[in-house]
């Protein structure tokens, strides 16, 4: 079994497209006074910058790091990169999120699965995957099951391989903490740390009914297992594309009800299109909504037949809309479709493909001022491509450089100057 995770990721992603702040404390996230830490790269970690910190922390922490929101049509392409070439060298691939997945080597098709065939095999793949991220670097672990797997991953970031040799697990995790076992958190590590139990190794000590006195009978076989090494989860391939989606990120925060109603419409309306276009139609309509601060947040709901009629989903996404408190603003929304059906049927409320509503046709308005969010992509009339440094009192910030080009020029606008606009790639062809 081999576990792939990608070091740093939406940071390193930053550092490669952004010259500039390569071998320099970057920290990705919500940037707004609420925000909190995404990730930060290795040299903020330095400075005791982690995921899940409160932004305003990590600013005390490593007040000159570079502070970015995210990019995540970045992330997106990197990840579907990095699992695109682990599918192409096994048919067992399980992502377990965008930077890190399984992948079953015994249908890999190696001559054998000695550790000097793996290592040899584990280092190469490290060095496709900086290849397909153009520079991203990867931590991978191997071993006997999944679990041994992820924690090797984990030993040597970042950049790192390490290889357990079958026969030697339970030396490797015996020393270790308890928290190292999947589904030990918090709540059951202090369980345990109160009957006396903090390593792996005092774990291996307590018979089985004891662990299920002490966690519970759900938890406590599980657990007498690890702690024996023992885990023979099978990695579960995803399956293709279950749904279709649409989104849009503003560079307003939107706060108008009507409008956000509107781009709903109009988004499930695109939504529809391409479903009837694949011949596909779904049950389950779902909704993303980004505020200013990053949180993301989605609502779903399902229909008891499968629809592909833009009324329909439109309608949804709207009562979806009306639970979410959106007051903060909004920078992205979407809509999208999933429990796919290859067969098109007339939904519950009757809707047919013939009677299809007009899209609304819908001005964003730029009567706010627009997000010059740091770390976004924009492109200037004469100077080209760079990125937002920062903004404020009427003025926005740019250093223009991109991944391919040396560290390059900054330069300040007025927040609307018309030379300057947000920059989108072209969107991906199939959206997860
Ligand atoms: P991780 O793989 O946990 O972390 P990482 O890749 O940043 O760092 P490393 O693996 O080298 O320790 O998560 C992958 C990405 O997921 C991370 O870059 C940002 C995102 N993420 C969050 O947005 N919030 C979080 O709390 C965590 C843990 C990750
Ligand atoms: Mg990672
Ligand atoms: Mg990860």
């Amino acid at each position: 079994m081999l576990h792939l995770d990608l070091d740093a990721f939406f940071a390193a992603v930053e550092q490669r497209d952004k010259p500039s702040l390569r071998g320099k404390p970057v920290v990705v996230g919500g940037v707004g006074g609420r925000g909190v830490v995404s990730t930060a790269s290795y040299e903020a970690r330095r400075y005791g910058v982690r995921s899940a910190m409160s932004t305003r922390e990590a600013r005390s922490r490593c007040p000159h790091a570079a502070f970015l929101s995210g990019r995540f049509h970045a992330y997106r392409e990197a990840s579907r990169a990095v699992m695109g070439l682990l599918r192409s060298v096994s048919p067992l691939v399980e992502p377990l999120s965008l930077d890190e997945a399984f992948v079953d080597l015994q249908q890999a098709d190696l001559p054998d699965l000695e550790v000097a065939t793996v290592t040899a095999f584990a280092e190469e793949l490290r060095g496709r995957v900086t290849e397909a991220t153009r520079g991203l670097t990867a931590s991978v672990g191997v071993g006997t099951s999944k679990f041994i797997a992820k924690v090797a991953s984990d030993l040597d970031k970042p950049d790192g391989l390490v290889v357990v040799p079958p026969g030697t697990e339970q030396d490797l995790l015996r020393p270790m903490h308890v928290t190292v076992l999947p589904g030990v958190g918090p709540a059951t590590a202090e369980r345990l740390r109160r009957a006396g139990i903090h390593t792996v190794a005092e774990l291996e000590q307590v018979d089985l009914d004891e662990l299920v006195r002490l966690v519970g009978k759900a938890h406590g076989g599980g657990l007498f297992q690890l702690a024996r090494a023992l885990d023979d989860r099978p990695v579960v391939p995803e399956r293709e594309a279950k749904s279709v989606s649409v989104e849009g990120t503003y560079d307003t925060d939107l706060t108008d009800r009507k409008l956000m109603e509107g781009l709903l419409t109009r988004q499930a309306g695109e939504v529809a299109a391409r479903l009837r276009k694949s011949g596909l139609s779904g049950r389950t309509v779902s909704i993303k909504v980004r505020l200013h601060d990053f949180t993301t947040l989605s609502r779903s709901s399902t229909l008891g037949s499968p629809t592909d009629a833009a009324g329909t989903i439109a309608r949804l996404a709207r009562s979806l809309l009306t639970d979410l408190d959106t007051s903060g603003g909004v920078r992205l929304l979407g809509v999208g479709v999933s429990g796919l059906a290859d067969w098109v049927q007339e939904d519950l409320f009757g809707d047919t493909a013939e009677e299809e509503p007009e899209l609304p046709e819908i001005e964003i308005p730029h009567h706010s001022r627009r997000t010059w969010a740091p770390g976004m992509d924009v492109e200037h009339d004469e100077l080209g491509r760079g990125w937002v440094w920062g903004s404020g009192r009427g003025v926005v910030t740019v250093r223009f450089e991109t991944a391919t080009s040396p560290a390059g020029p900054v330069r300040s606008y007025a927040e609307d100057d018309p030379a300057l606009r947000p920059w989108t790639p072209e969107p991906a062809p199939e959206d997860e």
